[in-house]
């Protein structure tokens, strides 16, 4: 039977950043630096093969300091901790590495600028999101206002309107925190802020590269975790851009073929933590049933990388 034929488009760039390049980096240098176990605070990033091929490796993975012993290395996740983390491993004179990606302590260092300046705090992120409360743990409680939309604004109970500055979660949607900036800078027209927002490059990116995508393709795939929130603003990107279906899959046995029955063009593009084996699983996935051409669709090259902390770097 001949198969139908099908334009594949590929984003570039997709996939792992440089954060979290770095932050796998450190866990397989740490084991192979300090043997297994090595344990690493959360999931070193949102997505589960990465994690399953880490833990095959030797690490193990929990959500509080308190579950791990005190005489072995722990690591803590790319998304960043609270203050309180690092003071506590500390504390229980425990040896750890920090994987917080260099773009979040930035926005960390941000806001302790910030607060020594006199300056309460308006977070734009998702509540609860290990991100979002790592950054928020940078300053004692009340310091740091979270909003996630520009209503949270108009209702935001704040100290002193013309003491204000801004930061944001670095993985959301390019184009919803430009409207709840605005919105700020209506209501508090003092608030001091980045030049734009904190959203990273890689994050920035990937949603251009799915904007250019959409415009070509009937449905798209983002390859990502459930819990990611860049994948998951990728997928709404897409959708806004006006791709008909665009829908997050964690591997190939996630895609819906019935929902694709008689499309011509697909797109696919993968989360900051979606590593690029699955893409490739996807796209012979659609190779065993369509007659394939790929096309890409790059619109950002990047040659960003980060150094592991000096501690890996050192020889035993
Ligand atoms: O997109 P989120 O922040 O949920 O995290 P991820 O999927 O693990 O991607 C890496 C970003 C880490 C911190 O910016
Ligand atoms: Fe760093 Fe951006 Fe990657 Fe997050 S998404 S780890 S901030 S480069």
């Amino acid at each position: 039977m001949t198969k139908p034929p099908l334009t594949l488009y590929l984003a570039a760039p997709r996939g792992f950043c440089a954060g979290v390049d770095r932050a796998i980096k450190i866990v397989e240098m740490a084991l192979s630096k300090w043997g297994a176990p090595v344990y690493v605070r959360h999931e070193i990033v949102h997505n589960e093969y990465v994690v399953d091929d880490l833990r095959a490796k030797g690490a193990v993975f929990v959500e509080e300091l308190d579950e791990c012993p005190t005489d072995r290395p722990v690591i803590f996740s790319a998304h960043g901790v609270p203050k309180s983390v690092p003071a506590e491993a500390a504390a229980r004179q425990m040896l750890y590495v920090d994987a917080t990606c260099p773009l979040v302590s930035k926005v960390h260092i941000e806001a302790e600028r910030h607060h020594e300046n006199g300056l309460q705090i308006v977070m734009i992120g998702h509540a609860g999101h290990p991100e979002t409360v790592g950054t928020m743990g940078q300053l004692p409680d009340g310091e740091v206002l979270l909003v996630e939309t520009p209503a949270d604004v108009a209702t935001l109970d704040v100290r002193d309107a013309t003491r204000l500055a801004f930061v944001t979660q670095t993985t959301l949607s390019v184009d919803d925190t430009a409207e709840v900036v605005a919105a700020l800078q209506t209501r508090f027209p003092a608030i001091v802020g980045p030049h734009k927002e904190d959203i990273c490059y890689a994050t920035t990116n990937r949603q251009e590269a799915v904007k250019a995508m959409a415009e070509r393709a009937e449905a798209m795939l983002v390859v990502g975790a459930p819990n990611s929130s860049n994948s998951k603003r990728l997928v709404e990107v897409g959708a806004r851009a006006g791709c008909a279906y665009a829908q997050l899959v964690q591997r190939a046995t996630d895609i819906d073929w019935r929902a694709l029955d008689g499309i011509r063009s697909m797109g696919i593009t993968a989360g900051a933590s979606a590593p690029e084996v699955l893409v490739n699983e996807v796209i012979d996935a659609f190779r065993a049933r369509y007659e394939v051409t790929v096309e890409i669709i790059e619109t950002a090259q990047e040659n960003v990388e980060f150094k592991v902390p000096r501690v890996l770097r050192e020889r035993v």
